[in-house]
């Protein structure tokens, strides 16, 4: 069980990787906390993530999901304004469970992209 998750996680992030490299003029997503497919161990307070280029603040949201689909956010999402690549998005205690973060951004090139992942936060 634990396997299949974990390499479902891989091929996601192979294909964002993917995606970067054969459109690198875009915004796509570098890295994220919690980790793209990755289970951490107590409830993150936010998820923070950062691009590959600096994004429009006005154009670009994320929303963080639980398994039924209900957000989990405690507020909107928040373009860094020290750091135009980093998007955090402030959440609730979350539960041990799955969740889901689906992004839209707009970059300072004016090309739109989205992407989405999961992490998971595990039961004690
Ligand atoms: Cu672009």
């Amino acid at each position: 069980m634990l396997g299949h998750r974990l390499s479902a996680a891989a091929a996601a992030a192979i294909a964002i990787v993917l995606a970067a490299s054969t459109a690198a003029a875009h915004a796509f997503l570098d890295h994220a906390s919690p980790a793209v497919g990755s289970t951490v161990p107590g409830a993150p307070s936010a998820v923070t993530m950062w691009f590959t280029q600096q994004l429009e603040p006005a154009f670009t949201t994320a929303t963080v999901t639980d398994a039924g689909g209900k957000s989990v956010a405690s507020g909107a999402a928040q373009v860094d304004p020290k750091d135009p690549t980093e998007l955090r998005v402030p959440l609730k205690p979350l539960p041990p469970g799955t969740y889901s973060v689906s992004w839209h951004a707009l970059s300072v090139d004016t090309h739109t992209t989205e992407g989405h992942f999961t992490f998971a936060v595990a039961g004690r």
